[in-house]
């Protein structure tokens, strides 16, 4: 079963669970033993990706996280410098709230003779960038304004675009290290009125909050950040636990 399949199976009996692992300035060695803790803990994915890479060797940290996990793990690109052979499946994002080419199409028309190459699954990802109360990482290096916090009707359509663009999930972010989470309200409109699984991500803090997420409509629900600052597995846990309370029919 490919990567996607298996999401979307994943996705049919409840909420679940991905860890970020942004690798820049972090041994192989450290993103490897995370990677394991995550698993160990309940996670059900390992994003690996960030804005911008310094101090690293991309391909030897993705490297480190599959000899350590048997979840799938995603390459998440803040730019497409990041392709890597080393992983399951690559969120191919194109950034559909932005009115930048480079970020819609000019990127992954450069990663994708490597996507070929390597024959990595691509899934084709109608990311969303949030307004979330400051200027992120993703807003600066994307160059694009993000979606209004209350404006639920323009996120609406936006997602239905990429939906209607033949997109195979909608990732909602507000950036990571947001000020704030995006609102349920805007997560529940779009969970009523799309067929495509989304992933939430940016400023989740507490298991709570990432319940009231899942609750809200979000299949997946991404933490980075706070698992950086406190280095608990036992936070892992606890997240893990809250999202997975959340119980689907399909
Ligand atoms: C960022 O959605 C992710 O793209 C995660 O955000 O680091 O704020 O958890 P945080």
């Amino acid at each position: 079963m490919n990567v996607y399949n298996k999401l979307i199976e994943m996705s049919k009996n409840r909420a679940n669970y991905f860890c970020l692992i942004d690798p820049d300035g972090m041994t192989s060695e450290e993103t490897g033993k995370f990677a394991k803790i995550c698993q160990e803990n309940g996670a059900d994915g390992i994003l690996v990706g960030g804005s911008i890479m310094i101090e690293n060797d991309f391909d030897a940290n993705l490297k480190a996280i599959k000899a350590n996990v048997d979840i799938p793990v995603f390459i998440f690109p803040g730019i497409f410098n990041f392709v890597s052979p080393h992983a399951d499946a690559i969120l191919l994002l194109s950034v559909i709230s932005s009115r930048n080419p480079q970020m819609l199409i000019g990127e992954q028309v450069r990663a994708a003779p490597l996507i070929k190459h390597y024959g990595l699954e691509s899934i084709g990802t109608g990311y969303m960038l949030i307004e979330s109360g400051q200027t992120t990482s993703v807003n600066y290096m994307s160059n694009s304004l993000p979606i209004p916090h209350d404006k639920d009707d323009i996120a609406l359509a936006t997602a239905l675009a990429g939906q209607y663009l033949g997109m195979k999930i909608i990732y909602m972010d507000a950036g990571s290290g947001a000020k704030y989470p995006i609102s349920d309200s805007m997560i529940h409109k779009l969970k009523q009125n799309l067929e495509l699984p989304i992933i939430v991500g940016g400023g989740i803090k507490t298991p709570e909050v990432a319940k009231q997420k899942a609750l809200a409509g979000a299949d997946f629900i991404v933490t980075g950040n706070i698992l950086e600052k406190n280095n608990d597995p036992n936070l892992i846990k606890q997240f893990a636990d809250a999202i997975h309370s959340v119980k689907r029919e399909r």
